[in-house]
């Protein structure tokens, strides 16, 4: 599907990093039906080249969530329908082919909230806030939120977001675990590609493993989750590549850890 509210751009001289973005500014990016499957889409087209991806939105905010326009009189047939249309999109963003770096500022609100928990790494930069507005909108969270912001911020956190309207700046939504980088206004999205382009460098089986392997070990009970490790371990170092990397390090051809 194409969509006039999102552009796919492959960037890099070996064409490794795609930058999506949520081109709909004039609406605060807010994700109308079309622009969900849009977003499906896009993830589950990547050319195969690309190795790592960068999400980000135009204009003054990341994205304002489910687009309310749209809200209409759903029975609950149709409603359930609608938010397992939304975990199937990000679900293409979570479980795609490449890890996902959110560049994000302005509002990240709802919808978009829960769009930026489905991706890997989240770059936010000083007009970051993180809100939950479905609370006071009488309605609840339908894009996976349920699952995936616990997961980060605790599901106390998230209660008291949708109980009580709480907003989370920049700072304190850096603190409490919705972004793992905070960068000064403006700046996102270039610490994002760098990342991405970091990230775009590593053993494709590695970057397979922490993103589909890392998520669900987690969740295993213990004895399940040791298992599931030691297999994903053995699969990855038994890749051609990984043995070139590790004689590349013992013969002193390859970078040292440095310090942070
Ligand atoms: C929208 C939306 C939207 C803006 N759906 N049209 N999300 C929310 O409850 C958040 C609603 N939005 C806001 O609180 C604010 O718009 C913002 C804080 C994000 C930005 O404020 P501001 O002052 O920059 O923009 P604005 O003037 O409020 O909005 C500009 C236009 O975008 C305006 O339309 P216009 O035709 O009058 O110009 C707004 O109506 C429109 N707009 N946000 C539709 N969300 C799977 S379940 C997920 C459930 C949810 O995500 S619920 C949370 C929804």
């Amino acid at each position: 599907m194409t969509s006039k509210d999102i552009q796919l751009e492959i960037r890099g001289e070996q064409q490794h990093i795609a930058v999506i973005r949520l081109t709909r500014p004039a609406k605060r990016n807010a994700l109308s039906d079309g622009l969900m499957l849009a977003i499906r889409d896009t993830f589950e087209n990547l050319p195969s080249s690309v190795r790592a991806a960068v999400i980000d939105g135009e204009g003054e905010h990341f994205c304002a969530g489910l687009d309310l326009s749209e809200l209409q009189e759903r029975d609950a047939g149709q409603g359930l329908h609608h938010s397992r249309m939304w975990h199937d999109a990000l679900e293409r963003v979570q479980y795609g082919p490449v890890p996902v770096i959110a560049a994000l500022h302005g509002a990240v609100v709802g919808g978009g909230l829960e769009l930026a928990s489905a991706c890997h790494i989240r770059v936010a930069d000083e007009s970051t806030f993180y809100a939950l507005p479905e609370g006071s909108r009488g309605i609840f969270v339908g894009g996976g939120g349920a699952v995936r912001i616990p997961r980060l911020i605790g599901a106390a956190r998230m209660a008291d977001m949708m109980l009580t309207g709480r907003v989370y700046n920049a700072q304190d939504g850096e603190r409490i675990g919705f972004a793992q980088y905070l960068v000064p206004q403006g700046q996102a999205f270039d610490k994002a590609y760098e990342l991405a382009d970091r990230v775009a460098q590593n053993a494709p089986l590695t970057n397979y493993a922490l993103m589909h392997a890392l998520p669900r070990i987690a969740e295993q009970p213990a004895d399940q989750g040791f298992l599931t490790e030691a297999m994903m371990a053995a699969i990855a170092q038994s890749a051609p590549e990984a043995k070139d990397r590790v004689r590349a390090f013992l013969e002193g051809r390859a970078a040292k850890v440095q310090k942070g």
